[in-house]
């Protein structure tokens, strides 16, 4: 019988402590954004995270979130950062920009820069819906979001230094192709 396949597994560990976190966060819709903050700090604090190691930049609405984002990790000082914001639809397809550009962004400054950036921007229909997800029915997204971003640094670190030592490793040797 075939040996049964054990492959590696890569995980990130659920501790905080020695890691630095930037977190941006948006004014705009502050009933919201300010319990999500709460609870992203809690999450942070509550696996080890020091003070010092956490720092937080408020920007005016989720738009501004990736330029803001972008420059915290060109500082080279955080191991992962949270982008928190809550854009609610309204009359207009203004909702819709913002959301599209805030996530793209996002997504842009995280592989740009290397950096993992969580992305904790609620896009929500109605304010019910927002509530619910920062800290009512829903849970609250800012703790999953701190959650997210510890393991995050954890495992970049983790592939980081996989790399290092698989660039010194020496490549083995190629089969030769058959004819
Ligand atoms: N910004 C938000 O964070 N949430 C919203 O719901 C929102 N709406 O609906 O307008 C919003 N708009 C402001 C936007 O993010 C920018 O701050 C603004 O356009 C200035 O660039």
């Amino acid at each position: 019988m075939a040996a049964k396949l054990q492959p590696a597994s890569i995980n990130g560990a659920l501790t905080a402590a020695g890691f630095r976190f930037g977190i941006v966060v948006s004014r705009f819709n502050s009933f919201i954004t300010d319990r999500l903050l709460a609870a992203a700090v809690d999450a942070l604090e509550r696996a080890g995270a020091a003070s010092e190691s956490v720092d937080v930049v408020h920007v005016p609405g989720a738009f501004e979130l990736p330029l803001a984002a972008k420059k915290l990790a060109a500082t080279g000082r955080y191991h992962a950062l949270i982008a928190i914001g809550c854009v609610l639809r309204g009359e207009t397809t203004h909702y819709d920009y913002v959301c599209a550009e805030t996530s793209r962004g996002l997504q842009l400054a995280q592989m740009d820069t290397g950096l993992p950036i969580i992305f904790c921007v609620l896009t929500c229909d109605t304010l019910e819906q927002a509530v619910d997800r920062a800290g009512l029915k829903g849970g609250n997204k800012g703790f999953e979001a701190g959650l997210a971003a510890i393991e995050m640094a954890h495992l970049s670190r983790k592939l980081k230094s996989a790399n290092s030592s698989s660039a010194t490793a020496k490549p083995s040797p190629r089969k030769p192709r058959r004819k």
